[in-house]
């Protein structure tokens, strides 16, 4: 029914490639003689753009004449993928885009493709902001998002002879989905110092000055939501050298280079997405990113706020800020900054405002991952931020010694400030003192931090303070987008298309289940999708595979936690046991596809040995006659978003393989299961809340419980340490040089042999490969398999984006909906 209302559609088929051709000729300067993919590209976008800006304009109209609280996601990363098939999508009008590029000779499939991914992001935290997005928009919620115009989003992965190589990716060169603006900028600063004053009443006055200032300019993307006419705004803040001024004098006197410097040094400031590496620690351009992107929002936000001229106690009644992770932390600080120092209110009626105002998500408990910086870098960066910080920290450790007067060691352990050499501010304490509330994004993570690293601060403010949001994901793209086919058979069977805004109408899919028709369908589906990757792993690789085998997928960044390393040792595994079989046990064995994906971080040794080994195993592997099509292996290059959504929907199998207790929650492992693959996974992150909904049987658990981990690594050093034998006999073939040169893997093996095996894979392995062979034989009986996928799939409804949201919007951010209507 929205689509009687929307503004958003062409009327016809010719309306849409008038546009297109008008696009092509007028604003992209292009003769339709020469008109190839990309200008068609170009064209579709801005006609599919047009739509958008017009009910984004009004959304914001809208929004402005309401004027509700909102809610801010500060998220230092935007996994958006592409634009233009979410845009088709939510506008409504795939199907006449696809008649109309037709008619004009192009394959609607192939322009898609013509987009360059917006690869602002590292992983699941990114993506899942840009799921957040999306389910924003769609529930009609006022939201904003904020983050930085990266030039260079994360790095392109090429495999050059088996090793990762990192190629910048500079996606900008034609991006119609972003809208510069020029008029809105702000002064951002930097260094400096304190001066502190008297004014005639007495009061202490801080005036921070004498820094350098860089200007932060806005670009505006629209986010639409599905099937509403809601269009809300991404902002992504650019940095330009302030006044856009370079050194005439150095300029006159023809030192050319040095004239532009101060301009190229400020545009550093957004150039590059740091790629989660232990090398970005204590980067000064890392926290310059941070405080500018921070600064820039809460201007902006500040800004909005103060047109309503509502009184500053109605601040937190009119914003929500939530921080995604650690990287927006130094916002608590900064407005703290804007309350007492430009605004003049005092600190009590201040800190009661920014604990009001914001609430924090952790995303993980791996302390190496827990954000610190050194007091030195932030004195000299920020330096009235450190003098606040410490103020926070001196209010909030007095608070503590009243309460806890016993415990004095506690004051050490829960203080912002790390007493080591030199000391450093612990971000994560800081986001928690300063919110009303921290969430977690799964059931056993957000349990986790209450009994780790957060222990003390749920003595400190009652449990009540935590609470659990677990992830989810968006079905438009997910589900419909990813597998069109699939959504279509599920919305005839329903009858409409309305589970994608409301997920828990999937259930009634499990009343098919018996169903002849909609089960051959159901199957016919998932090979089409095999045949898809199967082709594309053809195109990309080279590789030959069949799409008949198992298809078994782990595709994620490249960790030792996440433990690629115990699948490649897996594979490595059922290599010898075929070597070792009768080509007629061969024959009778269960073809397997071991499909690998992910980038390592580029200073992370570990991760790209990793890379290595999977890409010798498939060298040798798939170079063996013996194995022919009982299994190949396979790494696919460069994983990102629009590589996901044609890998999703092809699994039989996908791995989930965390040791107990360190993912978060994942959020891939609710894609795979949702597009119709079974999950090889431990008791871990959202994987145990899946299984709660699949069912025990719809779901392949393996290996050790988080509550059994600190046991298990402390007898690893002090008790007797066996490695398993099965493993061991691995580690043997790869010593022997079968997958090439011993010596490029030893690290890998005595991470394991001689250093602790930190991260369990010896103890888990049996169990590992004792499930895989389970999952040989359960796939054998087809009938049964289709039953469990279909089941599955059906009972997935809780896992939807918009369930988080609701979550987010009830329990942490208080905000209601503007009706569109
Ligand atoms: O919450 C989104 C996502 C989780 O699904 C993953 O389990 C978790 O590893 C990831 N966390 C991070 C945090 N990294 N740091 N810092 O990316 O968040």
């Amino acid at each position: 029914a929205w689509k009687k209302f929307s503004a958003k559609e062409f009327s016809s088929k010719e309306d849409f490639e008038k546009d297109v051709v008008r696009h092509i000729e007028t604003t992209l300067a292009r003769s339709l003689f020469n008109c190839d993919e990309s200008a068609a590209y170009g064209g579709t976008s801005l006609a599919f753009r047009d739509r958008l800006v017009i009910e984004w304009n009004k959304t914001q109209q809208r929004q402005t004449f309401a004027d509700p609280k909102r809610v801010y996601y500060l998220s230092l990363e935007f996994l958006m993928g592409r634009a233009l098939d979410n845009a088709m999508l939510n506008v409504g009008m795939k199907d006449i885009a696809r008649d109309g590029l037709s008619d004009l000779g192009f394959r609607m499939e192939d322009i898609i493709e013509q987009e360059r991914d917006a690869a602002l992001g590292n992983g699941g935290l990114g993506r899942l902001a840009a799921c957040f997005l999306d389910s924003l928009a769609t529930l009609d919620y006022p939201a904003w998002g904020y983050a930085l115009r990266y030039k260079y989003g994360i790095f392109k992965q090429e495999i050059v002879d088996g090793y990762q190589v990192e190629i910048p990716d500079y996606w900008l060169d034609f991006n119609p989905w972003e809208f510069p603006r020029h008029d809105v900028t702000v002064d951002i600063q930097f260094y400096g110092s304190v001066r502190k004053y008297m004014d005639d009443s007495g009061k202490q006055i801080s005036v921070w000055e004498n820094g350098e200032i860089v200007n932060a300019v806005a670009y505006d993307a629209p986010v639409p939501g599905y099937g509403t006419k809601t269009t809300n705004n991404l902002r992504l803040w650019s940095s330009k050298a302030s006044h856009g001024e370079f050194d005439f004098t150095k300029f006159n006197s023809g030192e050319y280079e040095a004239s532009v410097a101060d301009q190229q040094r400020a545009e550093t400031i957004s150039a590059v997405l740091y790629p989660n590496d232990s090398l970005d620690r204590g980067k000064e351009l890392r926290l310059k990113q941070q405080y500018f992107w921070c600064a820039a929002s809460l201007f902006d936000i500040v800004r909005r706020f103060k047109k309503s001229k509502k009184a500053w106690s109605e601040f937190p009644n009119q914003v929500a800020i939530q921080l995604n992770d650690t990287h927006p932390t130094l916002a608590i600080p900064e407005l703290m900054r804007i309350l007492l120092d430009l605004e003049g209110l005092n600190w009590d009626d201040s800190w009661a405002i920014v604990q009001k105002t914001f609430g924090y998500t952790n995303h993980t408990v791996l302390p190496e991952a827990l954000e610190k910086w050194s007091v030195p870098l932030v004195q000299n960066l920020l330096p009235r931020h450190l003098q606040i910080i410490y103020e926070i920290n001196m209010q909030f450790l007095q608070y503590v010694e009243r309460s806890f007067p016993k415990d004095r060691e506690m004051l050490g352990r829960v203080s912002i400030i790390e007493e080591s050499q030199p000391k450093m501010v612990r971000m994560a304490y800081l986001a928690l003192i300063g919110s009303h509330k921290v969430n977690g994004v799964a059931e056993l993570h957000s349990d986790l931090i209450k009994t780790t690293i957060f222990k003390d601060f749920v003595k400190i403010y009652g449990p009540d303070k935590f609470t659990n949001v677990t992830n989810g994901i968006t079905p438009r793209r997910w589900l419909h987008q990813a597998n069109p086919r699939l959504s279509e058979l599920i919305a005839s069977k329903l009858g409409s298309y309305d589970y994608l805004k409301d997920l828990t109408l999937l259930h009634k899919i499990e009343n098919f289940v018996d169903d002849k028709d909609f089960r051959k369908e159901f199957q016919e589906i998932k090979y089409a999708n095999k045949v898809r990757l199967a082709k594309y792993i053809k195109e990309a690789q080279g590789i030959s595979v069949n799409p008949s085998g198992l298809f078994d997928i782990q595709v994620k960044r490249i960790h030792e936690y996440k433990r690629q390393q115990l699948n490649i040792f897996g594979v490595i595994h059922r290599y010898l046991e075929l070597k070792e079989m009768s080509p007629e046990d061969r024959k009778k064995a269960q073809p397997r596809v071991s499909i690998f994906g992910g980038k390592a971080a580029p200073g992370y040794w570990m991760a790209k040995t990793i890379i290595h080994l999977i890409n010798q195993v498939s060298k040798v592997v798939n170079a063996d006659k013996d194995i022919g099509d009982a299994l190949k292996v396979v790494f696919l290059e460069d994983y990102n978003v629009s590589k996901a959504e044609i890998i999703v929907p092809a699994s039989d199998i996908s791995e989930h393989i965390s040791t107990a207790g360190t993912e978060a929650s994942g959020t891939s492992n609710m894609k795979f299961v949702l597009n119709g693959g079974l999950i090889i996974g431990t008791c871990d992150g959202a994987n145990i809340e899946i299984t709660r909904e699949v069912g025990e049987d719809n779901i392949f658990l393996f290996g050790n419980l988080a509550e059994d981990v600190e046991d298990l690594r402390h007898g690893h050093f002090y008790g007797g340490f066996e490695i398993d034998s099965q493993l061991k006999r691995v580690f043997e073939t790869m010593r022997s040089g079968t997958f090439g040169d011993a010596g490029q893997f030893s690290a890998l093996v005595n991470s394991i042999v001689d250093h602790g095996d930190y991260y369990l894979v010896s103890d888990d392995f049996k169990s590992y490969i004792d499930t895989q062979k389970l999952i040989d034989e359960a796939y054998k009986q087809q009938d049964e398999w289709l039953t469990k996928t279909i089941t599955a799939v059906a009972r997935m409804g809780f896992f939807s984006s918009d369930r988080c949201i609701q979550e987010y919007a009830e329990e942490i951010w208080s905000i209601g909906i503007i009706w569109t209507f």
